[in-house]
Formats: structure tokens, sequence, C-alpha cells
């Protein structure tokens, strides 16, 4: 076959791979909150979003596959504002993308980081994703050049939040944004399930980082930085008086309690035009 000989170019019907750097890449992101948004608003303006809000780049392979995890409760506006600038920023990257709500269904004591293991896991079924991002539902990012990728080690990512003076809060904070390889997470038995309520499950996993033996990485302090969409306090993530005592026990319990010791019910998993959205019962403190 002599088309076969000549143009083996064009028989070749793999995309190249995207580059290195994506050219839509820009630099700052003005972060206003247009009063009315919709869903279908977000939805028209991401026609290349697929069921469960997926994305691939058209024209290349990425060569990055990421999972967005944000755990949530009863924060529909603040969800709102985060899909509309988080689908274009990660389309500007070329990633190759998807975005899962965590939903924690019932009034019992919010737990942030048993819903960010259970996003991990059920993401993980969908797909082998290479780097899982673990996202507040209420910090937009304000840089481009932030990439969504994962590090050679466990990566903190909100390092310059706007209610911190674009600066961390202390040296080991780890809250907000992070990013980290299957391998990462697996190697640090995933994150605690018994932190309930509000504060130090964050400071908690930064110490499993350590304990795991890696060290923890940081994009440039130019990029790292977020606007956090004002709030009050959420009825149902109550401070938890138990977070020092916690946390004080970390070295002994990290092994025990983890993504070995996960138990939830799986309410329902939905592929939503924007978002994979999956409910589940995590029970209480016991
Ligand atoms: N979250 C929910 N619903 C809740 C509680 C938490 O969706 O009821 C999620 C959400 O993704 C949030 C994250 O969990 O971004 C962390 O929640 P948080 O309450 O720990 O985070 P934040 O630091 O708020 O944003 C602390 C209380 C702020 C009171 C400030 C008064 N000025
Ligand atoms: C620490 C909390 C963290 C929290 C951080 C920032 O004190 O969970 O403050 O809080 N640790 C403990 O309580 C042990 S913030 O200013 O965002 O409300 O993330």
């Amino acid at each position: 076959n002599l088309s076969l000989i000549m143009k083996p170019d064009l028989l070749d019907e793999e995309p190249p791979y995207c580059p290195e750097i994506s050219p839509f890449i820009g630099g700052p992101i003005r972060v206003t909150f247009p009063m009315s948004l919709t869903l279908e608003e977000i939805m028209l303006k991401n026609p290349f979003v697929t069921k469960g809000g997926r994305y691939k780049p058209p024209d290349c392979e990425s060569i990055h596959k990421t999972a967005v995890i944000i755990p949530h409760r009863n924060r529909e506006q603040h969800l709102k504002y985060l899909l509309y600038y988080l689908h274009p920023f990660l389309q500007r990257q070329q990633l190759n993308y998807g975005i899962y709500i965590i939903q924690q269904a019932g009034n019992f004591t919010f737990n942030r980081a048993k819903l960010l293991n259970i996003g991990f896991k059920e993401a993980m079924k969908d797909d082998d994703w290479d780097c899982m991002f673990f996202h507040d539902v209420d910090l937009i990012p304000e840089d481009d050049r932030n990439l969504y990728t994962c590090d050679r080690f466990p990566k903190h990512v909100s390092i310059a939040m706007d209610k911190f003076g674009y600066k961390l809060p202390y040296k080991t904070y780890f809250g907000g944004v992070s990013a980290l390889t299957p391998e990462q997470y697996m190697k640090m038995n995933g994150f605690p399930n018994n932190y309930w309520g509000w504060g130090g499950e964050d400071d908690d996993i930064a110490v499993r980082v350590a304990l795991s033996g890696q060290l923890i990485s940081r994009p440039s302090i130019r990029y790292g930085r977020y606007k956090m969409i004002k709030h009050g306090h959420d009825e149902g993530n109550e401070q938890n008086p138990k977070r020092f005592n916690l946390l004080a026990k970390t070295r002994r319990t990290w092994k025990q309690d983890g993504m070995n010791a996960l138990d939830y019910w799986l309410i329902s998993k939905e592929y939503l035009p924007l978002f994979t959205n999956i409910t589940v019962d995590i029970g209480f403190e016991k």
C-alpha cells in the first residue's frame, strides 16, 4: 500500500501530547462575584465539559490527569462561584480533569477529612488519576500559573490566601487546597477519619506527611494566591474541642486510622453536567 509508505504521519491518528507549558495560561485572574449566576450559565460557558464534570483538551493528549475533590454541605452559592472560575482555569492549563463534589448527607457534625478520603476512593474507581486536588469550596485561585498538577512531595497549594494577607499563617499550615499523587496519599494512609467539626484535621494531615517520611512541597508564593469567599460560621461544624488531644496522638494513630479504616454508605453518585455529585452517609462521632 503506497499511501502507507508515503504519508505515515497522516495515517497516525494518535493526537500529539500537549506542550509542557500550555499556551493558554495567562497571569493573574480578576476574581469578582457576579450577583446572579446560574449553573446553566456556567454550562454554556464550558461547552467542552462532559458528563460528570470531565474535560480533555480537544487537540492534544494531556500529560496530566487531575481530579479535584471538594467537600461540601450547604454552600451552593460558593460552589457556583468555584465552578465558574475553576472549569475555565483548568482548561487553560490543558489538563485532563474531573471535578468531584462530596456531599455529607444529614445534619450530623461535618467531617472534612473523611469526605476527602471518600472523594479519593470514589474518584479512583472512575479513572486512574495521577493527581488529586483536595479543594475547599470557598477558595478561588487568582493566578493561572498556579498549576493544578502534582509535585515530587505532597503539595500545599493555598499558601497565599487573601484572609492571611497573602502569606502562610504559620509554617506547617496545610489547609484549604492541597495536591497529592495516589502514591503520596497512600504512603500516609490518607487522611484522618476522626476529626468531627472545625479545626485540626489539616494540621494532622501535615503531621502525617512528615511521619510517612515525606516533605511538603509548595508553589511559588506569587502564584499560590487565593481569594476566599467571605462567610460566617457553618451550622453543624462547630469547633472540635478534641482536636488538640487528637493531634497529640497522631504519631500513634495514623497507621490505624486513615484509608485502611474508611467506612461510609454511598447514597448516590450522579454524573451531572458540571461535576460528579457523590452523596454519602458518613455516620457520626462515636
Ligand atoms: N464545608 C462545607 N459545609 C460546611 C462546612 C464546611 O461545605 O458546613 C466545606 C467547604 O468546602 C469548606 C471546607 O469544608 O470550604 C472547610 O470548612 P471550614 O469551615 O473549616 O472552613 P473555613 O476556614 O471557615 O472556610 C471557618 C469558619 C469561618 C468563620 C469566619 C467568621 N468570620
Ligand atoms: C489552626 C487550626 C487549623 C486551621 C487554621 C486556620 O489553628 O485547623 O488555624 O484557621 N488548627 C487547630 O485548631 C489545631 S482559620 O484562620 O482559617 O480559621 O486551618
